[in-house]
């Protein structure tokens, strides 16, 4: 059997699909149950310092080919999610807490505090968050991103890295570049929802979501091209050493094949994960697996960057 195994930061990952966050994840209970699935990590929804009720309802919903949502980081507060690594343990794969505080000092606090549990085996700080009211993605600011980047790293103890939010010239990826070379990253995830898309329901000529006058992140189908192009644009641009995770309308094993071939080493699924619930996660591995077979591959390291150009 084709092996779909991967190591980051000498944590392996017994196979290289697993949740985005935000997707199924937020309780323990959910946590769980991808903890019980085939996926090949645990990814936490995004942690605050305090607890977060989010913002108000409806606030997801799902669409022709993706899905609209403005959560507002619902979560139940960063020492949940520390408590919740002991008994996550038992499922012999990686637990990763997403975080992604309200404030710069936030944002240091939480990775110095979560830095020093053990049983947590990565972190992914998510500089790109699109429903903050009020608040822009820091993602989108390279200078504080850099200034960011400094302070979490003399305070981290643990493999860290980076949730981005999709960039659409090059010049932009250049310049996010150059800030994450200067860095021990182990990892870049790229990308987070499509900011600020709005959806409407043409029967009551109404938006579909209720916060910031119904924009929010568009997941799915219409993000892959994009989040596609943002694996490859960052796999040729980021020092080997950073690995690259892939997120953006992953519904098939083509689709991760596809990602693959952009140089990601592993990806992440949300909106199928939500619609489909954690089986999805076998029946993506052994899509991959048929079609890796199918052409000759082996392993994900085998198909890794491989992209032809015409
Ligand atoms: O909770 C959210 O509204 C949310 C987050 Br933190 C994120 O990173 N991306 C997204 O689409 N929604």
């Amino acid at each position: 059997m084709i092996s779909l195994s991967i190591t980051i930061a000498n944590v392996t990952f017994p196979s290289c699909i697993y949740n985005a966050s935000g997707a199924l994840c937020t309780s323990l209970e959910e946590l769980i149950a991808i903890g019980n699935s085939k996926s090949g990590a645990i990814l936490s929804k995004s942690c605050t310092l305090e607890p977060r009720e989010g913002n108000p309802s409806p606030r997801y919903h799902s669409l022709p080919y993706g899905s609209i949502n403005s959560m507002g980081i619902p979560n139940l507060g960063y020492k949940k999610y520390a408590e919740f690594a002991k008994s996550l343990k038992r499922f012999g794969k990686p637990y990763i807490v997403s975080v992604s505080g309200m404030t710069f000092d936030d944002n240091v606090t939480i990775v110095r505090e979560l830095s020093s549990v053990t049983e947590i085996d990565l972190l992914e700080l998510n500089l790109s968050c699109p429903n903050l009211i009020g608040k822009p993605q820091v993602g989108y600011d390279f200078e504080q991103s850099k200034i960011l980047f400094e302070k979490v790293f003399s305070v981290c103890k643990k493999p860290l890295g980076v949730k981005l939010p999709p960039y659409f010239d090059f010049i932009h990826f250049e310049q996010m570049a150059n800030v994450l070379n200067q860095f021990p990253l182990e990892f870049v995830t790229c990308i987070n929802s499509l900011g600020n898309g709005l959806a409407i329901d043409v029967e009551t000529e109404t938006v579909m979501i209720k916060p910031k006058g119904g924009f929010g992140g568009i997941g799915g189908k219409y993000a892959k091209p994009t989040a596609l192009a943002n694996v490859r644009k960052f796999y040729e641009l980021l020092n080997r050493n950073i690995s690259i995770i892939g997120v953006g309308g992953i519904e098939t094993g083509s689709d991760v094949f596809e990602y693959l071939l952009c140089g990601a080493s592993a990806v992440q699924i949300g909106t199928i994960l939500v619609e489909e619930g954690v089986k999805c996660f076998e029946r993506i591995e052994k899509e991959l697996q048929e079609l890796m077979e199918k052409k000759g591959y082996s392993s994900v390291d085998e198909v890794k960057g491989k992209l032809k150009t015409l």
